[in-house]
C-alpha cells in the first residue's frame, strides 16, 4: 500500500469526465491533499493527452464509460476507491436539444449506473454528483437555495434533475455516502470553447492580436453566478469529508449579465465598449469598429434567463467561501488566452 507524504495510508479518489476542466481542477486539488488519483475517461475522447496537461503521468488514467455499467463494475473493483466524484457528462446545454435522448442516458442514467454499481461492489464508496443549477431553470424564487423546486428548461436540466434524485434515493435507500453540490457556472481558462464566457475571452484575446475582427453571441442579457472552477473543486471535496452527506449550493452570491462579462473582458484589454441598436440588430463598437454582433444561432429553444445561488449553508455548515472575484475570473482568463495565443 503506497504511504502519502505524512506516512498514512495514501485515499484513492476516482474521477469521471477527466478531460473536463472541473476532472483537471480536482486532480489537482486531490494530488495535492495525497491522494492517489484515478481519472477515467472514455476511449472516443479527443486529445486526452492534452487535455489532461500538467497530470501526466501523476495520475492513472483508466478507461469506462457511464452508459456501460460493466466498465464501471470493473473499475470500481480493480480501484476500489475510498471517493467517487462525478463530472462525466454531456454538459453543453444547446447539445442537449440536438441530442436528448443521449444526453439523458449519459447525464441522467449514467449517475444511477455509477450509484448501482457502488451499492454493488462496495457501499462504503463515498459518491460525489456534479449536480446544476440548470436544474432550477425557470427560477420559482431567487435567489436560488437548497429548498428551491426544479423547473428544469433543456433536456440537459431535466436528465440532471434525474441524476440528483438517484443520488438522494441512493443514500435514503441504501445509506450510501451520496452528495449533491449543486454548482452554478464555473469558469477558468480550462472551461471549453464552447461555453459563454471562453468563447468570449478567446475571441477577445484573437480581435486584440489581429487574429479575428469580431465576436457573434446569442442572448446577452441572461445572467449567471459566475465562479471559478478552481475555488468550487474545494467545496466539493469538503462535501465528501463530512461525516453525514447532503446536498449543497455551491455559488458566489453575485450574479452578473454576458454584457457585463463581454464589457469587463475587454477592458481587460483596453477596449471599452459602447453598444447601439436592439435585439438581433444590436452591435457593440470599440474605437468605431464593430467589435460584437448577434447571431440568432447562438439563442436556445427555451433560455434561462436569471441564476441567482445562495451560498448560506455551505458557508455555515463547512466554512467554504469563493475566494476568486468575477473581475479577478475574467481577467485570469483573459489573460491565459493572450498569453496561449500570443505563443503563436
Ligand atoms: P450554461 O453555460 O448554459 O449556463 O451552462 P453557457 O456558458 O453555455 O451559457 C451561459 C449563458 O450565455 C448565453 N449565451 C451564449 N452561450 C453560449 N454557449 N454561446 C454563445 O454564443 C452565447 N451567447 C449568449 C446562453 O444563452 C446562456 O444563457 C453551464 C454548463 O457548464 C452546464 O453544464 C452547467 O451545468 C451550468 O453551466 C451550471
Amino acid at each position: 500500500m503506497e504511504l502519502s507524504p505524512f506516512g498514512k495510508e495514501k485515499k484513492k479518489a476516482l474521477i469521471t469526465g477527466i478531460t473536463g476542466q472541473d476532472g483537471f481542477y480536482m486532480a489537482q486539488f486531490l494530488l495535492s491533499k495525497g491522494y492517489e488519483v484515478y481519472g477515467m475517461y472514455r476511449r472516443t475522447a479527443m486529445n486526452i493527452s492534452d487535455k489532461i496537461g500538467s497530470l501526466k503521468g501523476r495520475i492513472h488514467l483508466v478507461e469506462g464509460d457511464l452508459i456501460d455499467t460493466a466498465s464501471l463494475i470493473k473499475i470500481l473493483k480493480d480501484v476500489n476507491p475510498d471517493e467517487v466524484y462525478n463530472f462525466a457528462s454531456q454538459s453543453f446545454v444547446p447539445s442537449s436539444w440536438t441530442q436528448p435522448l443521449a444526453t439523458g442516458e449519459i447525464t441522467g442514467m449514467g449517475v444511477a449506473r455509477m450509484l448501482e454499481a457502488i451499492r454493488l461492489i462496495n457501499p462504503k464508496i463515498r459518491f460525489f454528483q456534479a449536480s446544476s443549477s440548470e436544474m432550477f431553470g425557470k427560477v420559482r424564487e431567487s435567489p436560488q437555495t437548497e429548498k428551491t423546486p426544479f423547473y428544469p428548461r433543456s433536456p440537459y436540466g431535466v436528465a440532471k434533475v434525474f441524476a440528483y434524485w438517484a443520488t438522494v434515493n441512493y443514500r435514503e435507500s441504501y445509506g450510501i455516502h451520496a452528495s449533491n453540490g449543486i454548482s452554478f457556472n464555473h469558469e477558468s481558462p480550462r472551461r471549453g470553447k464552447e461555453f459563454v464566457t471562453r468563447k468570449i475571452t478567446e475571441t477577445i484575446a484573437k480581435i486584440k492580436l489581429g487574429m479575428q475582427d469580431f465576436l457573434e453571441l446569442g442572448n446577452l442579457d441572461a445572467k449567471r453566478d459566475w465562479g471559478f472552477a478552481g475555488d468550487y473543486v474545494e467545496a466539493m471535496w469538503m462535501i465528501l469529508q463530512q461525516e453525514k452527506p447532503g446536498d449543497y449550493i455551491i455559488s458566489t452570491g453575485k450574479n452578473h449579465s454576458v454584457r457585463e462579462f463581454v464589457e469587463e473582458a475587454f477592458r481587460v484589454v483596453n477596449m471599452p465598449i459602447e453598444w447601439t441598436g436592439e435585439g438581433i440588430k444590436e452591435v457593440g463598437m470599440s474605437n468605431q469598429k464593430i467589435v460584437i454582433k448577434i447571431n440568432s444561432q447562438f439563442y436556445r429553444p427555451a433560455e434561462v434567463d436569471v441564476l441567482l445561488g445562495n451560498p448560506e449553508k455551505i458557508k455555515k455548515e463547512l466554512g467554504w467561501e469563493p475566494k476568486t472575484s468575477f473581475k479577478e475570473l475574467v481577467r485570469m482568463m483573459v489573460d491565459s488566452d493572450l498569453k496561449e495565443l500570443s505563443k503563436g
